[in-house]
C-alpha cells in the first residue's frame, strides 16, 4: 500500500473469530477487544486522538451478527473510520456455525439440513444507514483488495469494505472457485458509484455478486469527531477542556 503510514500512527482494532486475530499478524497499535464490540472501541480511540488511522477488522459473525447494533450506528454517526469485514459466511472459530450471510440451504453444524434464514448484505445495510464509501472485494483478488481498501482508509468518513474472504475448512459451499464463477467485478467504464439509488440498485438486482467500489459520496459531510470535538488537530489530552474555560452564561441561556 501506498499510504506512507507509520505503524504509530495506525490503530487496528478487532472483535473475536478468525478474521479478528489478525491483531496479532499486524505490525501496528492493535486492539483485541471483545465479540462485537470493536465499533464502539473504535469510535472512542477516534475521539481521543482523531489523528490516528482507526481499522477496524472484523467477521461476518463479530460485525453483521452480534455487533449489528453498534453497526448501524456507527456509519449513521459517520465516525471517519475503516470497517473491514472478512465475510466467510461462517463463524469459523466456533466451528462452522451459519452466519448472517450464509446463503439460504448452507449446511453447516447448527443448520445441518440447511439453513432456512435469508441472508442479509452488509453493503445494502451500510447504503441505507447512510454511508459514504461502501466496496466489496475478493480476497481472491490480492490487487483489486489492497486498492480498495488504500481507498477506503484515505476516505473522508465511515468506510465499509465487505471482504468475500473464503473459509477451506467449514465453507465447502462458497470456496475461491465458486466466487470466481459468481463474482462480477465492476468496471470503472460502465459503472459510476456516485449514486447512491443506482448503488442500491446494483446490489439488489445483479445475478452475480458485484466487487469493487459500490458507492462513494462526492463531498462527504463532516465526520462525527469533526462536529462534536473543538480540535481534530491535536489529541484530547494536550486540549485545555477544563471546567474553568466553559462558557456558563452560553451555555445556560439555551435553559432559559
Ligand atoms: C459474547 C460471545 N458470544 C459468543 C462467543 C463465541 N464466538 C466466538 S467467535 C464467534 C463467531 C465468529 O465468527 P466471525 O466473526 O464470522 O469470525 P470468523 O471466525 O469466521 O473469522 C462466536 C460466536 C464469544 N466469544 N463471545
Ligand atoms: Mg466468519
Amino acid at each position: 500500500m501506498n499510504l506512507e503510514l507509520r505503524p504509530e500512527e495506525v490503530v487496528l482494532v478487532t472483535g473475536i473469530g478468525c478474521s479478528s486475530k489478525i491483531t496479532d499478524y499486524f505490525k501496528a497499535y492493535g486492539f483485541h477487544t471483545i465479540h462485537g464490540r470493536p465499533l464502539p472501541v473504535a469510535t472512542a480511540i477516534k475521539i481521543a486522538n482523531p489523528k490516528l488511522t482507526v481499522i477496524v477488522a472484523t467477521g461476518d459473525g463479530d460485525g453483521y451478527a452480534i455487533g449489528m447494533g453498534h453497526y448501524i450506528h456507527a456509519i449513521r454517526r459517520n465516525v471517519n473510520i475503516t470497517m473491514v469485514v472478512m465475510n466467510n459466511q461462517v463463524y469459523g472459530l466456533t466451528k462452522g456455525q451459519y452466519s448472517p450471510t450464509a446463503e439460504m440451504g448452507f449446511p453447516s453444524g447448527t443448520t445441518p439440513e440447511g439453513s432456512q434464514e435469508h441472508p442479509i448484505d452488509g453493503c445494502a445495510l451500510a447504503l441505507t444507514a447512510g454511508a459514504t464509501f461502501v466496496a466489496r472485494s475478493f480476497s481472491g483478488d490480492m490487487k483489486e483488495t489492497v486498492s480498495i481498501l488504500e481507498a477506503a482508509i484515505r476516505h473522508p468518513g465511515f468506510a465499509l469494505v465487505d471482504d468475500l474472504s473464503p473459509c477451506v475448512t467449514f465453507n465447502k459451499v462458497n470456496t475461491y472457485s465458486w466466487f470466481k464463477e459468481n463474482i462480477r467485478k465492476l468496471a470503472k467504464e460502465e459503472y459510476k458509484p456516485q449514486n447512491r439509488a443506482k448503488a442500491m440498485e446494483l446490489l439488489l438486482n445483479s445475478e452475480k455478486i458485484p466487487v469493487g467500489l459500490i458507492y462513494q459520496a462526492e463531498e462527504p459531510p463532516r465526520s462525527y469527531e469533526e462536529l462534536i470535538l473543538p480540535n481534530v488537530e491535536e489529541p484530547l489530552v494536550f486540549q485545555d477542556l477544563s471546567p474553568e474555560k466553559w462558557d456558563y452564561e452560553t451555555i445556560m441561556e439555551e435553559f432559559e
